[in-house]
């Protein structure tokens, strides 16, 4: 699979025993590494608990690091699962996306991944 993707749960795994409770992401459109013809109008990610809408955050960070989404973040009302944001038209290039996600349970989970934009 291309590009790279990290989570850093590992030490509330350590932690809080009942880990396997925490908001792990679970998919993503784009999707997690993946390559896409065409800019996306947004970034989505579903994760496998609802959020804590307040705390929960995501950024698109372009090839030089700059964030480049509209910053008007927002978990959806009708699944509080979803966390998304949108975005301006994009140049071809690989872009991060860096999330952080407080759960329901009150547990913090976060972690990053890339996509590419190609012609
Ligand atoms: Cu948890």
């Amino acid at each position: 699979m291309k590009g790279v993707w990290r989570v850093s749960a590992l030490l509330m795994m350590v932690a809080a025993p009942e880990a396997g409770a925490h908001a792990f992401l679970d998919h993503a459109a784009p999707a997690v590494g993946s390559a896409i013809h065409g800019s996306p109008a947004q970034v989505r990610l579903w994760f496998t608990q609802d959020l804590e809408p307040a705390f929960s955050t995501v950024k698109v960070l372009d090839p030089n690091g700059s964030q480049v989404d509209k910053q008007d973040k927002q978990v959806d009302r009708a699944d509080p699962s979803l966390l998304q944001v949108s975005l301006p038209q994009l140049a071809p290039g690989r872009y991060r996306v860096v999330w952080r996600a407080l759960s329901v349970d009150t547990h913090v989970t976060e972690g990053d991944f890339t996509f590419d934009v190609v012609p």
